[in-house]
């Protein structure tokens, strides 16, 4: 069998706080079409705006990898692909903004999700480890994979208005995408230090924490 690789016994480890990131009562309610219309359009307001940091921290992402992944590696095409699908995320929140009568460009970030970029651009700095970078994209990528692939599953009385944001990320592909990114975040902490394993892993806790702060903002209006 192959050995469990370091993100894995993180998961279980850390099993509370990314069941409350996965599993949060908006998230449940999407599943259930109970969701207040007005969290949905939070969320679409200021997840546009942590997507266009998140865009700068992934080419952050990429130079790190170019840098330290070694010529044999496939990480970059995997990074490459992963910006590509950002070009037409954004293009959806543009389109789905419109749908719901939302103007983007009046968006105003909230107190929360300021949090969440500047954490983003922390782990921009040219110090940052890929190691410890890597786990946080990964950590970013899955938690939305997780929730909305749930809020698919057999069972769910979503709302048809809903199913587009939910298949964007809780599709298969994505989910593909999601275990690459764990592949490449597994691979760097074999190789990592025990200092730099326990920055990646501060950095995996802090991407749930902030996951779950961004929910209940957009659940709770904060
Ligand atoms: C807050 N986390 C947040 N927004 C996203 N779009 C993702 C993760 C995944 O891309």
């Amino acid at each position: 069998a192959e050995e469990e690789g370091t993100t894995t016994t993180w998961l279980r480890k850390h099993r509370h706080l990314y069941t409350a990131a996965t599993r949060h009562p908006l998230i449940l309610s999407i599943r259930d079409g109970t969701v207040d219309l007005d969290s949905f359009r939070r969320w679409l307001g200021q997840d546009y705006l942590f997507v266009r940091a998140f865009t700068a921290f992934l080419s952050s992402v990429l130079m790190k990898a170019w840098k330290q992944s070694g010529d044999e590696s496939s990480d970059l095409e995997v990074l490459l692909g992963g910006l590509s699908a950002l070009r037409d995320e954004i293009a959806w929140f543009q389109e789905e903004a419109t749908r719901w009568g939302i103007g983007l460009s009046g968006i105003v970030p909230r107190e929360i999700t300021r949090g969440y970029i500047r954490f983003l651009e922390e782990l921009m700095k040219p110090d940052m480890e890929y190691a410890t970078v890597a786990t946080a994209l990964w950590a970013i990528e899955t938690v939305y994979q997780q929730s909305f692939a749930f809020c698919l599953e057999e069972g769910s009385a979503i709302r048809p208005e809903l199913v587009g944001a939910c298949e964007r990320w809780g599709n298969n592909a994505f989910g593909q995408y999601c275990h690459e990114l764990q592949r490449i975040a597994d691979c760097q902490l074999t190789k990592a230090s025990k200092d730099d394993l326990e920055r990646a892993e501060s950095a995996f806790l802090r991407v749930l924490e902030h996951e779950v702060k961004f929910w209940e903002m957009c659940h709770e209006d904060l």
